[in-house]
C-alpha cells in the first residue's frame, strides 16, 4: 500500500504523524508550509478541499480528518501490532467511542474555549463568560475520562493503545489552550506516561520531521 501523509510542525496532524511513528508504517512524509499557504495551493485542494492539514492519500485516494486517518491507520495497521483491538470485540466499540468523542465532544469544547479567548481571534468574537462556561464544560468531561482511567493504566485496560494516542492528542492540546488537567489526578498521570513514550519526543516539535 503506498502512503503519503500532508503535515505540518506542531499542528492538527501531529497525532498522525506520531501514530505512524508507533506503527512503524512506511510512508512519504510531506511537510507543508502553512505560513507560505502551501495548504491552499490548487493542488492540495484537489486532496483537500478544506486546505487543511493532515491528508493521507492512500493508493492515490485522499483521506481527510485526523481521527478518521487514525481510525483507518488503527484498523489496518494497529490490530497485527496490538496497538488497535480486534473488530468484533468490546474494546474496538470502546475505541471507536472514546476517540470520536475526543475529537468531536471533547475537542468542540476545545474549538469554542478558543474562538472565546484566543488572541489569534477577532476581539469582536472573544467573549469572557463563555470562555468561563466551556472552562466548565471542558472540566466536567475531564472528569468523565478520570473516571474511565481509574484502575486502568492506560485507556483499554494494561497496554497502550492508538486510542490513548488519539485522545491524549486533544486532552494535551486542550492544556496548551489553558484547560487545567491537575485537577483530575488519572488524566493527569495518563497524560504524563503518554508524553513519555519516545515517539511522542520524536513527533511533538517544531522541527517538523521526525526524529
Ligand atoms: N478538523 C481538522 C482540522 C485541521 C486543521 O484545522 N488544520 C490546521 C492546522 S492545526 C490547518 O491546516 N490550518 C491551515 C489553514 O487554516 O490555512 C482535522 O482534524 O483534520
Amino acid at each position: 500500500m503506498s502512503l503519503t501523509l500532508y503535515a505540518a510542525p506542531m499542528s492538527s496532524a501531529t497525532p498522525v504523524v506520531h501514530a505512524v511513528a508507533e506503527l512503524g508504517v512506511p510512508h512519504e512524509l510531506v511537510m507543508l508550509d502553512l505560513s507560505a499557504g502551501d495548504q491552499k495551493q490548487s493542488d492540495y485542494l484537489a486532496i483537500n478541499p478544506n486546505g487543511v492539514v493532515p491528508t493521507l492519500v492512500v493508493d492515490g485516494t485522499p483521506l481527510f480528518e485526523a481521527v478518521a486517518i487514525m481510525q483507518w491507520l488503527g484498523e489496518t495497521y494497529g490490530v497485527e501490532r496490538g496497538l488497535w483491538p480486534a473488530a468484533g470485540t468490546p474494546d474496538r466499540l470502546q475505541a471507536l467511542s472514546w476517540t470520536t468523542w475526543a475529537y468531536v465532544t471533547y475537542g468542540g469544547a476545545v474549538q469554542r474555549l478558543n474562538l472565546a479567548q484566543s488572541d489569534r481571534v477577532d476581539p469582536a468574537v472573544r467573549h469572557a463568560p463563555m470562555a468561563e462556561h466551556c472552562r466548565g464544560e471542558l472540566d466536567a468531561m475531564l472528569a468523565i475520562l478520570d473516571a474511565r482511567l481509574a484502575g486502568r493504566h492506560w485507556l483499554l485496560g494494561g497496554e497502550f493503545s492508538l486510542a490513548d494516542l488519539i485522545v491524549a492528542s486533544v486532552v494535551i492540546y486542550s492544556s496548551y489552550c489553558g484547560v487545567q488537567l491537575d485537577g483530575h489526578a488519572n488524566v493527569a498521570a495518563w497524560a504524563r506516561r503518554f508524553q513519555q513514550r519516545e515517539a511522542f519526543g520524536k513527533t511533538w516539535h517544531q522541527d517538523g520531521q521526525p526524529g
